[in-house]
């Protein structure tokens, strides 16, 4: 910082500067996110002072929190809505397992045993973020393998369990794949352990509702404890909108420190100070849209998903499997070479772990145009 402050033009001329250095989405292929939705932008304007961390001080904000968790919960045929609006898929899943954890710590007093820890069974295709709840919560966290669809396989899941599980995790839409696991029969299995289950629909849960073929993966399994689903991924709201959900207060109130001096006296987050503004963006997406205007973008990134499918097809390139969500793995021979020369053709592309894949993920931002010429240059890559 300099002792004198520039003037706002110059200020501005530099805002512009590095503008030009970030990227367009249109030719972006490997994001979750996407341009906010218009109605988004204006409803975060309104509301940029907004601090639902000291939340007594706005109450219309924290109205249109409760209000948004009641309409999301609803979606998710949960029968009561206890949750908020996070920060994203990694806060929403840090507080489901911290509350697990809460919980089962208050269950089991004294154990687990001297020099053994807690731990969770995730599917091998679980986000990043469960290797931080690993370190942040001291937990640990079991992969299970996937079967050939790139499901989490069941009876790998039942071999990880043991007497030190407090619960297990399902994807509902994985970053890499966008397959969903068999949460029914995952809800099953934590009955029948008496531990819980948290399910990951960060990506998935604005999209499975809407697409045309239903799946079990809600509140509406028993056996489900939690969900989280981020309306700043397909519901295109403003940066940072996370939504976790439980199906029982006792949950929240597990995650509950005292806030003395604050207009409200606990608080649940994982984030002290937190936007307003991003709350008024997810609830007026969810007022203007209806289930009808999702069912509406839903559905066309899913033609244009399976227009790409059918195009690349024809020149021989399959997909690692048929596409359930707007996530596209394309089998193509060195799949990082293949990225690489699309970069130098300005497109922004990714490649899947195992088995290695061209990623794509058709986002709002993707139109049939920009796919037509995505596809020109994939071929000419290829050939
Ligand atoms: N769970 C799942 C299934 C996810 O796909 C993601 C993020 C998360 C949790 C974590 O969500 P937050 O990033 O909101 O905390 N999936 C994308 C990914 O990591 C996020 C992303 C978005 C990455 C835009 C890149 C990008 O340009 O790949």
């Amino acid at each position: 910082m300099e002792e004198r402050g520039l003037s706002e033009e110059e200020v501005l001329s530099l805002l512009e500067e590095k503008k030009r250095k970030d990227l367009k989405y249109e030719r972006i292929f490997s994001s979750m996110c996407s341009y906010p939705h218009k109605i988004a932008v204006k409803a975060h304007m309104k509301f940029l002072e907004a601090n639902l961390g000291d939340s007594g001080i706005f109450a219309g904000t924290k109205e249109m929190e409760d209000e948004c968790i009641e309409m999301i919960a609803r979606l998710f045929h949960a029968e009561n809505a206890h949750g908020y609006i996070s920060t994203g898929g990694t806060e929403s899943n840090i507080q489901a397992i911290r509350a697990f954890r809460n919980l089962k710590r208050k269950e089991w007093r004294g154990s687990p045993k001297e020099g053994e820890k807690m731990n969770i069974v995730v599917p091998a295709s679980a986000h990043f973020s469960f290797d931080k709840i690993a370190d942040i919560l001291d937990i640990e966290v079991r992969k299970a393998d996937l079967d050939d669809e790139l499901r989490v396989d069941l009876s790998d899941v039942e071999a990880l369990i043991d007497r030190n599980t407090i619960g297990l995790v399902g994807i509902a839409g994985t970053t890499e794949f966008g397959q969903i696991d068999p949460i029914r029969e995952l809800g099953d299995i934590a009955l029948r352990n008496d531990i819980f289950l948290h399910v990951d629909a960060a990506f998935g849960g604005f999209v499975i509702p809407f697409l045309e073929k239903k799946y079990d993966f809600d509140f509406a399994v028993e056996g489900v404890s939690s969900l989280a689903a981020d309306p700043h991924k397909m519901l295109t709201a403003t940066i940072p909108a996370g939504c976790i959900l439980f199906r029982e207060r006792r949950f929240l109130e597990s995650l509950a420190v005292e806030t003395p001096y604050l207009t409200t006296k606990t608080q649940f987050s994982l984030t002290g100070t937190r936007s307003g503004a991003a709350v008024a963006a997810t609830f007026s997406l969810l007022k203007f849209l209806g289930r009808e205007g999702m069912r509406r973008i839903v559905r066309e990134c899913m033609r244009l998903t399976e227009m790409l499918v059918e195009r690349c097809k024809t020149f021989g390139v399959h997909p690692v499997i048929e596409p359930v969500m707007n996530v596209v793995a394309l089998n193509v021979p060195h799949a990082e070479g293949v990225s690489e020369a699309l970069k130098r053709r300005g497109w922004i592309t990714s490649v899947t772990r195992e088995p290695k894949a061209l990623r794509l993920v058709i986002m709002p931002h993707i139109t049939e145009s920009i796919l037509s010429e995505f596809l020109e240059d994939l071929k000419a890559v290829l050939a």
